[in-house]
């Protein structure tokens, strides 16, 4: 199974993000049911594995918290932009909650992921150079700021990657209180 460990995002927002979804040609936009923010990709491993994981993951204790996803960015590889997202306002609690997670599967036998977490949700995957297009859709979403929300769970998904993009299945919920 190939999975991630991820918050699901209520529909009125998913459908305020799909508000900002145009504008570029040539990038794939997310579809509603794919907007999700992770907190850590796990990637393949074997079933017996993912009972680990499950069970490291019901460990946590953790408290609910509200969050607001705040601003636009990118993220570029070797000059191109790769990605689109909405960002996250400082939450100390949705970096505590991705330690708890970090060191959960860590005990689980995972390695340490090593590059920071930057928290976002993906509006799009592009593969193409900076431009004016691009430099609209940022200047045009600056002053983005949703309805905060209360995180209540978060989910293990898998994902199925597939010829029109990867179809996302959650596997579990782990409730926060
Ligand atoms: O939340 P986002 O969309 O940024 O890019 C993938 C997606 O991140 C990321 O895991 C999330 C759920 O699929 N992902 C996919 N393959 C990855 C990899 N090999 C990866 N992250 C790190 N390493």
């Amino acid at each position: 199974m190939r999975l991630f460990v991820a918050l699901d995002l209520p529909w009125p927002l998913r459908e305020r993000l799909m508000q900002l979804s145009t504008g570029i040609p040539g990038c794939r936009w997310m579809p509603a049911e794919n907007l999700h923010l992770t907190l850590r990709f796990i990637g393949e491993v074997p079933n017996w594995r993912a009972e680990e994981i499950d069970l490291a993951l019901h460990a946590i204790k953790a408290r609910n918290f509200p969050l607001t996803l705040s601003g636009v960015g990118l993220f570029e590889k070797g000059g191109r932009v790769t990605s689109l997202w909405a960002g996250i306002e400082r939450c100390p609690q949705l970096d505590h909650l991705q330690s708890k997670v970090e060191t959960a599967l860590q005990r689980a036998g995972l390695e340490p992921e090593r590059r920071r977490f930057t928290p976002h949700v993906t509006l799009a995957r592009l593969d193409q150079p900076a431009n004016e297009k691009v430099t609209r859709f940022l200047q045009g979403h600056s002053l983005f700021r949703a309805e905060p929300f209360e995180v209540e769970w978060f989910t293990l998904f898998s994902s199925q990657l597939g010829k029109e993009g990867s179809v996302y299945t959650p596997e579990n919920d782990y409730s926060l209180s």
